[in-house]
C-alpha cells in the first residue's frame, strides 16, 4: 500500500486531493493544527474511511514535522498548508513568511534528515508571476507582488534547491487560481456565490468587492488536486504549470454567476477600497503544455461548468441557512 502525508489536508485542495489518493488505494495522513474551532468540515465525510488518519503538526513547528515524517517515511508528501490570502499577507508579511516560506522549508529539512526517499510535491502559484504578461509558463520571469508571493517563491526555489543538491524527488505544481464550492469564503469567487445565495434567499441585501478588472485562470480544485498525484507518480521530478489557459475578470464571473439567477450584478455589488491591494497582479492565463505533455494532465471542467456548480451549491447552502432562519422565528 502506498502512503501519502499531507499537509493543509483541511484546505479546498487537500480535501479533493484525499479523495483522489483514498480511491487509489493510498493509507493517507493529514496533518492539521490543533485549534478550539473545528476545522476538518472538509474532510467530515472521509472521517470513518480506515486509510485515512489525522495527526497534529504544525508549519511553524519543526519538530512536529520530524516526527511524523520519520514516523510515518512516506511514498509521497504532498505540501499544501500556508497562509495563502494574498490580501492578507500584506497585514502579516512575517507571520506569512514563516507559514508560507520557511514552513517549506522545515518540510524539506524533515524528509532530508528522516526520509530521503520521499517524493515531495510543493505547492507554488501563479501569484509567482505577478506583473509579467500572459500567457505565463515554467519559462517566464517570476515577479512576485505580496509577501505571500515573495514567501511562496522562497517555497518554490527551497525545492529546487533540494533537488539539485541532495537528488531528492521534488516537484513544484506551479498551480493557477483554483475553485470549488469547498473554496475558503473570503476568495472572490466563493464570495460571489454565497453572497448570490444569500441575496436570492433575502438573508444578504449586497456584495461589497475590490478590483473587479483583474483576470485569473480559474481550474476546478478536483481538475488540479488530480494533477498534483500524477506529478508525484510520474518517473521524474520537474516544475509544472498547471491552468486551463483561459482567464476571466472578476467582473465576468459575476456576469456568469448572477445571469444563471436572471439578476444584474450591478444591482447589487457595491465597491470598497479595504478590498483593494497595495500592488495588484492584473493578469494570470497559464500555458499547461509541459503537464499536457509529460503527464498526460487535462482540466475536465470548464469556466461555465464551474460557476454553475459553485452556484447550484451555494443555492443549496443559503436554502437550508433560510429554513433554519424561518424554524426560529
Ligand atoms: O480570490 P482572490 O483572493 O485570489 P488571488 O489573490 O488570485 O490568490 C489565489 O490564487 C493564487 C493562485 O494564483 C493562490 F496562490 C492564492 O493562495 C489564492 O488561492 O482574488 C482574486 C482577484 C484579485 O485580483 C483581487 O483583487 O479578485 C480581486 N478581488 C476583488 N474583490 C477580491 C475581492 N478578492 C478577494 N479575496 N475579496 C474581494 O472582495
Amino acid at each position: 500500500m502506498k502512503t501519502a502525508i499531507i499537509t493543509g489536508i483541511n484546505g479546498q485542495v487537500g480535501s479533493y486531493l484525499t479523495e483522489h489518493l483514498l480511491e487509489d488505494s493510498y493509507k493517507v495522513y493529514g496533518i492539521i493544527r490543533r485549534a478550539s474551532s473545528l476545522n476538518t468540515q472538509r474532510i467530515d465525510h472521509l472521517y470513518n474511511n480506515p486509510n485515512l488518519e489525522l495527526v497534529y503538526g504544525d508549519m511553524s513547528d519543526a519538530s512536529s514535522l520530524l516526527s511524523v515524517i520519520g514516523d510515518v517515511k512516506p511514498d509521497t508528501l504532498f505540501h499544501l498548508a500556508a497562509q495563502s490570502h494574498v490580501r492578507t499577507s500584506f497585514d502579516i508579511p512575517e507571520y506569512t513568511g514563516d507559514i508560507t516560506g520557511l514552513g517549506t522549508l522545515r518540510c524539506l529539512e524533515a524528509i532530508r534528515k528522516t526520509s530521503p526517499k520521499t517524493r515531495f510535491y510543493n505547492a507554488a502559484t501563479s501569484e509567482l508571476f505577478g506583473s509579467t504578461s500572459p500567457p505565463q509558463n515554467e519559462q517566464t520571469h517570476f515577479h512576485p507582488r505580496s509577501p505571500y508571493a515573495v514567501a511562496k517563491m522562497y517555497g518554490y526555489w527551497a525545492t529546487i534547491n533540494y533537488r539539485e543538491a541532495y537528488q531528492m524527488f521534488c516537484t513544484n505544481g506551479i498551480v493557477f487560481n483554483t475553485e470549488s464550492p469547498r473554496r475558503g469564503e473570503t476568495f472572490v469567487t466563493r464570495k460571489i456565490t454565497r453572497a448570490l445565495g444569500r441575496i436570492i434567499y433575502d438573508l444578504q441585501q449586497d456584495l461589497v468587492l475590490g478590483n473587479l478588472d483583474s483576470k485569473r485562470d480559474w481550474s476546478h480544485a478536483k481538475d488540479s488536486s488530480r494533477a498534483m498525484k500524477m506529478m508525484l507518480e510520474h518517473d521524474h521530478p520537474g516544475d509544472y504549470c498547471i491552468a486551463t489557459g483561459e482567464s476571466y475578470s472578476i467582473r465576468e464571473f459575476l456576469i456568469e454567476a448572477f445571469e444563471m439567477c436572471n439578476l444584474n450584478y450591478q444591482d447589487y455589488v457595491k465597491f470598497d477600497s479595504r478590498y483593494l491591494r497595495p500592488s495588484e497582479v492584473d493578469h494570470l492565463r497559464g500555458d499547461a503544455t509541459r503537464a499536457r505533455k509529460e503527464l498526460g494532465w487535462e482540466p475536465e471542467y470548464s469556466f461555465k461548468e464551474l460557476v454553475k456548480e459553485m452556484v447550484e451549491a451555494d443555492l443549496n447552502l443559503a436554502k437550508k441557512e433560510y429554513v433554519l432562519k424561518i424554524d426560529e422565528t
